[in-house]
Parts: structure tokens; C-alpha cells; sequence
């Protein structure tokens, strides 16, 4: 029997296990090294071991203990019950929001010292690393919901510092949709399924979110960001996050600013289209995990730049919007968004329950350097995701799970609770004690680089319950937003709308709706009413405004890089030279790293996938093969191996989808045959590979073609 938690190992945990053992903290510094080094010592590697019980003895557990070969089972079987209870207990609460999400390892890298505007370590020197792990989420559905359902996105990101750990627990869209924490279980009971039902499943387009949405019009902003092609990204890699709220960096000496904290995607950003987004739910419901797995795997990391948005408190004063309000972004006309370091993904767990599932972020892991604001959402935040955690893993000890440690020594008088880890050698576990010397010694601004709230921060006023009167104006910035997209994408906004509306069975919510609309753009209440037999309210001008701003549409953008795309290309066992152009086309794309699937009618050597099991909504873009015509077509060859007209399908939906599409040879007239025009995006080559590849993938770089697309006339 080999247990291989090997020495060295032990070692390590038990000095991180101890941090009052003599000299230097064994961990010390370790947060230079990546996560991965860190998470080793805690791994299992069963391989050429015996099975034990879980106190280590050599056991065998494939029957249980019988009195008789038809006899019952003992009671004695302790292996048996330690089997079966274990498997009982094996599920811990899944979060209450966020449910359905995956994770990452990486590596922040800092641009430079940027000790004149924040304290945070991590953003002290240039090039100084920190390792890093970020959940990407969606937020309504359950745990095994799909992941191309219409959204917010979370987008939360922790830095194991070398000052422990710092959370910016963010989400794709930079506003949201309540201004006061109170509110939070109101939102989420609107937007989960119905009680009765539990229907529908990952989705708002139903009655009480849309009644809550009308009810509660500070939802309107972040509810268009949703409706937009935010909601539906490509995938994890291609959308940015934020950190919404206004946060403070406070310098070592005390000065502070407020910030607004962002990820900008390096992929560029892009959507998928409804029609697309609901298909793909069926046919990959993991399609988002899947990418982001198989990109890290490819040595296709995402990588994001990590900024600020800085301000004073008294430029903030002449903004005409709050910003301690979170229904409101700080247009970068006004503050432009200064870079601080790269964030780079390159490593996938090794356990999804170890590391993703039990991941356990809040606002309030904050370290020297950062500080909140009096956002009365985030305020709220800081409470609940502390009990959050307590829900899930039914005890204080949280933190000393494997994802959850810092890399650094942790030394406080908190004790004992559930699971406790540590071995506490510390027999004065309270402060002040004369009995350990004094020790844990606190901690702050001048002493032992220690957190410190702003210095000079001061708030005054009688208690309330109010919204202040600064954040009423909830229409301004909904319109500004909606201003700023292009045609086709105020198209597929109002699209969005109208599909979820047009579920609705209550008339008084939908009119509601029509009101809300209404005070954004009397053009989209007019718009949305149309499609669901209702009539807009009269236009109300002194709502509208013709402000635009840069950085928010998603469509108007050709795309940095292609790399980790994934394309197919159709083909036909019964044409060999269909399979081989399959194969130098894959050679072709290698350098740009985009992949490609050969399809055919059944698996054989050369062959991906076949062709019942492909869907254009999996593919960036696709390609017939010369000599794969004989599918298509009016004369295609029926076939037992796949439903009829898929290859034609497949074509078809990826031009709809506004994918690019692109014929080889003989293939050429297959285009005709599915009806698909030429035009924009429709490549069309000659038999061979090489000129025309380097026009798709400039084609991949569009990633819609925009004018497929019909708009409200
Ligand atoms: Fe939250 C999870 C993002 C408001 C209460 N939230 C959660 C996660 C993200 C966000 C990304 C998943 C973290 C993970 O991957 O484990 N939440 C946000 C953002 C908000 C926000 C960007 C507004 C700006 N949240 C918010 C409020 C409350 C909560 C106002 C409650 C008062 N959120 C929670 C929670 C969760 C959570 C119930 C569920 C699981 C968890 O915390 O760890 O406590």
C-alpha cells in the first residue's frame, strides 16, 4: 500500500498547519510560487496503492458483510457504513446564486509600483506575480443548468497575495440591478423559478421577474446589459468584468481615491445570438466550461488587463450620477481606465469539488491598500457572503480549506469550530496576553503593515430608511447604454425583450413593462408593444437623452486574436479527397490555433465527429469540403448514420447564426443549394487551402456578420 502524501508534503502542511512553531513561517514568500505548488501538498495520488478505510487500513469494499451468501447485512460492516455514510454527505448547499459556474488557475503579473496610489502589495513592483483563481458563473440557474442561458455573468477573481488574500467578486456587466442590499432575496425570488413550478429553469422570461423589473426600475440598466449580447457571451474568455462598485485604494501614507475596478478581455469581446445561445444549451449544455478547459489545456490561456477607473472624492461630486450607486457606470469620457497588470489563465483544476465548488469568495477579503466605499449594494454584500459560506460548509473553518488558504501564515485567536485544521500551540489565544509575549500582535497602518480603514473617512446622518435622492435617476444611464450599441445590436436588445415579454401571462406586468420601456425610448416601447398585441404609453421627452458612450458595444469590433476557436469541417466518407482537404485545412488553421472537427456521416480515421452528433452552434465557423456536395442538396444521399438534411443544416444555421461559411472545389454549389447567398463572410476557394484560409480566418475575426441580420423597418 502507498498513501502518497509523501513526506516532504506533511512536512510543509504541518508548518502551515502550525505558524507558532519556531523561526520563520514555513510558507513565507510562497505566494511567489503558483497555485498549483501550493495546492500539491494537499493532493491524493492513488495510483499503484490498496484501497483503505478512512483511517488508513488496508480494506476491500466491494461486497458488504453477509450472514450467509442470502443472508442480510451486519451491522458489525463498518466498511460498508463508512462507504455509504460518506456517499450520503457527499453534496454541500450549492450556492444560492452563482450555482453553476467553473474555475481557473493563473497568474497576475503587475505592470509596475504603483505604491502612489494603493498600499496593495501586489501592485508594488513591475513584473511582481501573484497567483490568482477565477469563477466565472451564471447566476439564476441551478448547478446543472446550461451554460448558454441568457444572464449575468459572475466573474469573481481572488489574488492569494503575499498579504493575504485580496477578492474582487465582479460580475460581466458593470452595474446591477438593486440599489440596497435589503433587496437582494426580493431579486432573486422574482428571477429563480416560480415556487410551485420550479419553472423555468435558468431564465427571467417569466411573470415575477418582470413584475419585479418594473416594480423596481432601478433594474432597468443592468437589465438591458442582459438583454444585450452580454447576457449570451461566446464564452467565458470573451466577455470583461467588473468590479461595480465604487472601491477606495489608499495609499501606505493614508491618501485616498475611489476606484472602479475592471478586467478587460485580450480575446475582444463577443456574443452568440439567441437562437444560437438556446440551441447550444441543448447540444453542449458545458459549452462554456468546455472552452475555457480546452484553451488553458491548448496552451490557449485567456488572458485579461486589470485596471482601474481613479477618481477623487471631489471630481466624483461633479459626476451628474452618484457613484457610490451601482445601477450607474463612470462613463471612461469622463475617467479613462489606467492599466495596473495582466491576469493570465493557464492552469485547470485537478478536483472541480476541491477547488471550484469549494471556493468560497467575498467582498470582504480585502487587503492594506483597499477599502470600501458606502455603496449601500456592496455594504450589504459584506455580511452575506461571510454567512454564505458558513451555509455551505456548516462551520467556521472554511478558510483553512485548500482554495480558500492564503499563502501566507494565518495568525489570529480564532478557534476550534467544525473541521478545525490547525494545531494551535498558543495556550493565551486572546489579546492583550502577556503570556505568549504579547503575540498575535495587532496590526495596522504604521505598525506591521497592517489593514487600515481610510484614514479621514467620515460619515454623518439621522438613521433612515431611504434610497438617497442622488440615485433616483435610473433612465438616464439605461438609455445612454442603449444609445451606444449599434443597430443590430439595439435589434437583438429589443428582440430579447420581446421573446421574454411575450411569455408573460399577466396584461398588468406586461403594461408595466411598456411604462418602463417607455421612459428609456419610446422607440423600444413601441417596438417591444408591437410584438406582444400591447400599445406603448405617449413618449415622455424629458426622460430621453442622445448621450453615447465608447467601450460598451460588443458587435462593432474585429477580434485580437482567433486562437482557440473551433471550426468544422463537413465532409464525406465516400470522398476520400473530402477527408484529406479535412485534414490539410486542419494543418492550415494549426498556426492561428484554431482548431477544426472533420464531420462525416460515421467515425473513421481522419473523422472528429459525426454528423448526428455535430451542430453549427458548437463551431465558430464552418466549411464543405470539396467533394462533400453529395450530402446536400435537394439529391443529397439519405443516410441511416444522421437525421435527414443535417449537413445542410449545419451550413444553413452557421450563415443564419452570422458565422462565417466558407465552400471548397466542387462543394461550390452547395451554397445555392441551402440558399445561402454570397456575400460578406461566404468564402468561397478553388479546391485548395491556402489563400482561402487566411481570408476565413479574417472572417473568424468578424465572428458575426452583422448584416445578416433583419432589422425593424
Ligand atoms: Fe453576489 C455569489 C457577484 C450582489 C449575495 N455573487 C456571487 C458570486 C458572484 C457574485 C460572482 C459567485 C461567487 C463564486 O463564484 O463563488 N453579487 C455579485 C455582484 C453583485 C452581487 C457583482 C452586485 C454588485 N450578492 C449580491 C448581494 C447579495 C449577494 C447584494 C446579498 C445581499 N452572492 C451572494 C451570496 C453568494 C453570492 C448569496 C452565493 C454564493 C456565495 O455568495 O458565495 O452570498
Amino acid at each position: 500500500m502507498r498513501y502518497v502524501w509523501n513526506l516532504v508534503a506533511i512536512a510543509s502542511i504541518v508548518s502551515a498547519a502550525c505558524p507558532y512553531m519556531d523561526g520563520e513561517p514555513a510558507l513565507k514568500g510562497r505566494s511567489e510560487g503558483s497555485n498549483e505548488q501550493f495546492l500539491d501538498q494537499f493532493t491524493v495520488d492513488d495510483s499503484d496503492s490498496y484501497l483503505t478505510s478512512d483511517v488508513g487500513g488496508p480494506i476491500s469494499d466491494d461486497h458488504s458483510l453477509k450472514a450467509g451468501e442470502r443472508g442480510p447485512t451486519l451491522l458489525e460492516d463498518f466498511i460498508f457504513r463508512q462507504k455509504i455514510q460518506h456517499f450520503d454527505h457527499e453534496r454541500v448547499p450549492e450556492r444560492a446564486v452563482h450555482a453553476r459556474g467553473a474555475g481557473a488557475h493563473g497568474t497576475f503579473t503587475s505592470y509596475g509600483d504603483f505604491g502612489n496610489i494603493t498600499a496593495a502589495s501586489f501592485l508594488n513592483s513591475t513584473g511582481k506575480e501573484t497567483p490568482v483563481f477565477i469563477r466565472f458563473s451564471t447566476v439564476a440557474g441551478s448547478r446543472g443548468s446550461a451554460d448558454s442561458v441568457r444572464d449575468v455573468h459572475g466573474f469573481a477573481v481572488r489574488f492569494y497575495t503575499d498579504e493575504g488574500n485580496f477578492d474582487i467578486v465582479g460580475n460581466n456587466i458593470p452595474v446591477f440591478f438593486i440599489q440596497d442590499a435589503i433587496l437582494f432575496p426580493d431579486l432573486i425570488h422574482a428571477v429563480k423559478p416560480s415556487p410551485e413550478k420550479e419553472i423555468p429553469q435558468a431564465a427571467t422570461a417569466h411573470d415575477s421577474a418582470w413584475d419585479f423589473f418594473s416594480q423596481q426600475p432601478s433594474a432597468l440598466h443592468t437589465l438591458f446589459w442582459a438583454m444585450s449580447g452580454n447576457g449570451i457571451p461566446r464564452s467565458y474568455r470573451h466577455m470583461d468584468g467588473f468590479g461595480i462598485h465604487t472601491f477606495r485604494f489608499v495609499t501606505a501614507s493614508g491618501t485616498s481615491q475611489f476606484v472602479k475596478f475592471h478586467f478587460k478581455t485580450k480575446q475582444g469581446k463577443a456574443s452568440l445570438v439567441w437562437e444560437e445561445a438556446q440551441i447550444l444549451a441543448g447540444k453542449n449544455a458545458d459549452y462554456h466550461r468546455d472552452d475555457l478547459w480546452e484553451a488553458i489545456e491548448s496552451g490557449n490561456g485567456p488572458e485579461w488587463e486589470f485596471g482601474v477607473q481613479i477618481f477623487d472624492e471631489k471630481t466624483a461630486e461633479s459626476f451628474p450620477f452618484d457613484v457610490l450607486d451601482p445601477t450607474k457606470i463612470v462613463p471612461e469620457e469622463l475617467v479613462p481606465f489606467t492599466p495596473l497588470g495582466l491576469l493570465k489563465l493557464d492552469r485547470n483544476p485537478r478536483n472541480y469539488f476541491a477547488e471550484t465548488e469549494q471556493v468560497m469568495f467575498q467582498p470582504g477579503h480585502l487587503v492594506r491598500g483597499v477599502d470600501f466605499s458606502e455603496d449601500p449594494l456592496l455594504q450589504g454584500r459584506i455580511y452575506s457572503y461571510l454567512d454564505t459560506q458558513l451555509n455551505r460548509h456548516g462551520g467556521p473553518n472554511f478558510e483553512q480549506l485548500p482554495i480558500n488558504r492564503p499563502h501566507v501564515p494565518v495568525h489570529n485567536n480564532n478557534r476550534d469550530g467544525a473541521g478545525q485544521n490547525y494545531i494551535h500551540l498558543n495556550t493565551a489565544a486572546y489579546s492583550p496576553n502577556t503570556l505568549n509575549a504579547g503575540s498575535p500582535k495587532q496590526a495596522n497602518q504604521t505598525v506591521g503593515n497592517g489593514f487600515f480603514t481610510t484614514p479621514g473617512r467620515t460619515v454623518t446622518g439621522n438613521l433612515v430608511r431611504k434610497t438617497s435622492p442622488t440615485f433616483a435617476d435610473v433612465w438616464s444611464q439605461t438609455r445612454l447604454f442603449y444609445n451606444s450599441l449599434i443597430p443590430v445590436e439595439q435589434q437583438f436588445l429589443i428582440n430579447a425583450i420581446r421573446f421574454e415579454t411575450a411569455q408573460l401571462k399577466s396584461s398588468i406586468v406586461k403594461s408595466n413593462v411598456l411604462i418602463q420601456l417607455n421612459r428609456v425610448s419610446h422607440d423600444i416601447a413601441v417596438r417591444v408593444a408591437a410584438a406582444i398585441g400591447m400599445t406603448a404609453p405617449d413618449a415622455d421627452p424629458s426622460f430621453y437623452n442622445d448621450n453615447k458612450t465608447a467601450f460598451v458595444s460588443i458587435f462593432n469590433t474585429t477580434l485580437p486574436t482567433i486562437a482557440g476557436f473551433k471550426i468544422a469541417v463537413l465532409a464525406s466518407v465516400s470522398s476520400p479527397g473530402s477527408l484529406t482537404q479535412a485534414a490539410e485545412l486542419a494543418t492550415a488553421f494549426a498556426p492561428s490555433k484554431v482548431t477544426v472537427a472533420v464531420i462525416a456521416e460515421r467515425l473513421v480515421p481522419g473523422v472528429n465527429a459525426t454528423y448526428s452528433a455535430a451542430d453549427a452552434s458548437t463551431f465558430d465557423g464552418v466549411i464543405v469540403a470539396s467533394g462533400a456536395e453529395s450530402l446536400f442538396g435537394t439529391n443529397a444521399t439519405a443516410s441511416t448514420f444522421f437525421p435527414a438534411g443535417r449537413p445542410a443544416q449545419i451550413l444553413g444555421d452557421a450563415y443564419r447564426w452570422g458565422k462565417p461559411v466558407g465552400v471548397l472545389g466542387t462543394a461550390s454549389g452547395v451554397l445555392a443549394a441551402v440558399g445561402v447567398p454570397r456575400g460578406d463572410g461566404v468564402y468561397v476557394g478553388d479546391g485548395h487551402a491556402t489563400g482561402f484560409v487566411s481570408g476565413f480566418e479574417g472572417g473568424l475575426g468578424v465572428f458575426k456578420f452583422v448584416g445578416r441580420f433583419a432589422l425593424d423597418s
